[in-house]
């Protein structure tokens, strides 16, 4: 019997390749990238076919689609919020545009095989938006239809797709044929990720990665937001393994296409202590951007996840203590010594 397919978009990011390893380790599956360039060394041996290209480039996707039977779709790939802030139109194009493409690749799929294809699609806190700081700390742990006013290209974008996602959900009964096969699209709405293995480029959670990685590699640090800045984190472990326990679970038992996870809530100065109680010699100063510090400020303190536990099981594994403790600090010391 052949494995079931995985299609991984942005396969080359932090998500992906922490994604490729941990399905490696479980096996049983035929996993396919797309990224702008082919997958490191690492990661090449994971894999079993790589594709270099644009999902701006239909014809490359319809390429993919017509040489393998896509079971699953993971799309990772994205411009995030600070980076789309710099050049809102081709974040438009690549998050909006893009993910359009995949999805349009994927219904088309589900379509084809007369099977339903699952769509995981990693959404964001950005698409939250909260008008003062005032607001965001009664608002606390904010629940998934609370505020969705996002203040970046990046939150737009996401939130549009989310409801696009839900509509390619509805789209075969919507075009009036509802015997064939309709696309299964998940989203989970990721908190600021913190990995062991790299530094992410263009978030605005940047920071919080960053500080612990330039502690660890003997680098000074300067934060671009203000120390009392605090939104929800989670270890990239964690991240990965809800992606794939929402792409695993049984349709019937998701009440929502959408899902807030959580791990835990840090301001930008309790994560500097940490890092300087584990690396005394860490060299942290802080150097608010403003555009970084309003974004920071319109993303909720922390999330409600109480939908994800109840239909999926979803829980942390790596509270901060244990991230830090055991994640954290033994691999990224590892990393730079
Ligand atoms: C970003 O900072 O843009 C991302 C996110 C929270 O989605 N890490």
């Amino acid at each position: 019997m052949p494995k079931p397919v995985v299609l991984v978009t942005g396969a080359n990011g932090e998500i992906g390749k922490s994604l490729l390893h941990t399905v490696a380790a479980q096996g049983g599956f035929e996993v396919v990238t797309l990224d702008l360039s082919l997958p490191p060394d690492t990661i090449r041996s994971l894999v079993s076919a790589s594709y270099a290209g644009n999902i701006m480039d239909r014809y490359l996707l319809d390429q993919v689609a017509a040489h393998h039977e896509v079971d699953t779709v993971f799309h990772l790939a994205a411009l995030l919020s600070a980076r789309g802030e710099r050049d809102p139109e081709l974040a438009h194009q690549v998050n909006v545009e893009g993910t359009l493409n995949v999805l349009r690749m994927a219904q088309n799929q589900s379509a084809r095989l007369g099977r339903s294809v699952r769509f995981i699609f990693p959404s964001s806190i950005a698409v939250y938006g909260l008008p003062s700081l005032e607001e965001k700390r009664a608002v606390g742990r904010i629940r998934e239809e609370q505020w969705n006013v996002p203040i970046t290209m990046y939150g737009c974008n996401k939130l549009y797709c989310e409801h696009v996602g839900r509509y390619f959900n509805l789209y075969a009964h919507q075009m009036g044929n509802p015997s064939a096969s309709r696309l299964d699209f998940r989203s989970i709405r990721l908190p600021g990720l913190i990995s062991a293995d790299s530094v992410p480029i263009g978030g605005t959670s940047d920071f919080g990665p960053g500080m612990i990685h330039a502690a660890a590699s003997a680098t000074p640090y300067s934060c671009s937001v203000r120390p009392d800045a605090r939104i929800p984190f989670m270890a990239t472990p964690d991240a990965v393994r809800a992606l794939l326990d929402l792409a695993s679970v049984d349709r019937e038992r998701l009440t929502t296409s959408v899902y807030n996870i959580g791990a835990f809530s840090l301001s930008a100065a309790q994560i500097a202590d940490r890092v300087k109680k584990a690396f005394p010699a860490a060299r942290i100063d802080y150097e608010p951007d403003p555009v970084r510090t309003a974004i920071l400020a319109s993303w909720p303190e922390d999330v409600d996840d109480a939908r994800a536990r109840k239909d999926w099981g979803w829980e942390a594994a790596y509270p901060w203590d244990r991230a830090f403790d055991e994640y954290l600090v033994p691999n990224v010391t590892a990393k730079y010594r």
